[in-house]
């Protein structure tokens, strides 16, 4: 997945297009960049801002746009009225959401907007955001209206929203004293996002959240749930922060980059936007797993903590990656692994006969169980019945199958299972009978 980052370079790393990058590539998307102005700056002081040449603002959009593809697009600093110009005019009309940073000012004090530019910002580049993310600070300056209460946030949303954005999220309001909270108006709801308040200044924090956010939404997420990916990810990356230079800490990405998390992420990118897959995807929807090899519980089991659900002919991710994430075809791999341990991945499919027999006539191996013949006291176990099934299945086999299904029982779906060593051996599966 290609996300691009439209930004100022902040050579320290901490903020800007660089920061951007990191994140990107520590969740496992490819990160593309615009540069709009160089900076010179570290963690104790902003010194100078030389801002790129429109002309060539629009030359490296247009490289870019004429090469990849892009899932989404993250802005962040613009500097002047020429550079928001130009940016407005290649990205009008173009049919990939856009999350606006309206960065003014740098923690240590540098201007990353001139005050002469603030009316083109409103005029030519907020209208084309699906999301705009202003702070406290920025959205006072966007409106003119000063935040004190619940009531100001109200206002000021709903003000910056009739700027044209579909959505708005203020962010870091101090809802109680250790809670901090980010205020969304989507569409027209409004809702909060809290968490706990972490003190210690720091570098980076802001275009972590958007970029973060910008990747969830370029994953499909609904707006809620990529604010509260996001919102996690920043978090973690402030109480992460290091000291890096003689100044204020700078935020870093805490997890230890988790392979088995990229892997499964772009693999589920593939799944999504694999030509008429909304039609294999049953009623109770999708789930898509990937274990460490040998796993020994749900604990070592990554899967959407919801599901991937069919909407018309879109699919959609509904939930974030996390171990423990999926019950069912979880419980289902874990199983299969048991007596096979060179499976690690899975996905349930809708039950369809031509299915199965055009997996068998590519070669396939087809197991099947029969829930009928499942013991009552299985039966009300939760959980149970699919790692009875599989076991029944699985029985006789000399070679792991590629494929389990059951044909369902009284108010139960049938369904089919696909198993492989990782999720691009079951994409392979998936898509040779597409
Ligand atoms: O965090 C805002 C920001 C964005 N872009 C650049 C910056 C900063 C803050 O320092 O330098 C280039």
């Amino acid at each position: 997945m290609n996300v691009l980052s439209i930004a100022g370079s902040d050579p320290s790393s901490g903020a800007g297009i660089q920061s951007d990058i990191k994140t990107f590539s520590s969740l496992g998307a490819y990160g593309l960049t615009v540069l709009t102005s160089i900076t010179s700056q570290n963690t104790t002081k902003f010194d100078k801002t030389e801002p790129v040449s429109s002309k060539m603002v629009k030359n490296q959009i247009d490289s870019i746009f004429s090469d990849f593809k892009i899932s989404a697009i993250k802005i962040g600093m613009v500097y002047n009225s020429s550079i928001i110009r130009v940016i407005s005019s290649r990205l009008s009309g173009l049919n990939i959401p856009i999350v606006i940073d309206p960065v003014i000012k740098s923690t240590t004090g540098g201007m990353l907007l001139e005050k002469k530019a603030f009316a083109d910002l409103k005029k030519f580049l907020i209208p084309l955001a699906y999301v705009i993310t202003p702070n406290v600070f920025e959205a006072e300056k966007l409106t003119g209206i000063r935040i004190k209460t619940k009531k100001d946030l109200n206002k000021c949303a709903t003000s910056i929203q009739k700027m044209g954005p579909k959505n708005v999220i203020i962010t870091g309001y101090q809802l109680q004293k250790n809670k901090i909270a980010d205020f969304v108006l989507e569409d027209s709801k409004f809702y909060f996002i809290s968490g706990n308040k972490l003190s210690p200044a720091n570098h980076g924090s802001g275009c972590t959240f958007s970029s973060s956010l910008t990747f969830s939404i370029a994953q499909g997420k609904n707006l809620k749930d990529a604010v509260k990916f996001a919102k996690n990810y920043t978090y973690k990356s402030i109480k992460n922060a290091k000291k890096i230079g003689k100044g204020i800490p700078i935020t870093r990405i805490s997890e230890k980059s988790d392979e088995n998390k990229k892997i499964l992420y772009n693999a589920i990118n593939n799944l999504v936007n694999l030509k008429n897959f909304y039609s294999i995807i049953p009623e109770v929807q999708t789930n898509f797993v990937y274990s460490k090899s040998h796993p020994k519980s749900m604990r070592d089991i990554l899967g959407v903590s919801g599901r991937i659900v069919k909407a018309g002919k879109d699919v959609i991710v509904a939930g974030n990656l996390e171990y423990g994430g999926s019950k069912h075809v979880g419980n289902a791999l874990l199983e299969m692994s048991k007596k096979f341990p060179s499976i690690n991945s899975a996905i349930n499919l809708k039950y369809d006969q031509k299915l199965i027999s055009k997996f068998k006539k590519k070669g396939f191996i087809v197991q099947s169980y029969n829930r009928v013949e499942e013991p009552i006291n299985i039966k009300n176990k939760e959980n149970s019945s699919i790692s009875w099934g599989i076991k029944n299945a699985i029985k006789n086999s000399k070679r792991a199958p590629d494929i389990v299904y059951h044909t369902g029982d009284l108010g139960k779906e049938p369904m089919i299972l696909i198993f492989g060593k990782n999720p691009k051996d079951v994409i392979k599966k998936v898509s040779s009978i597409l």
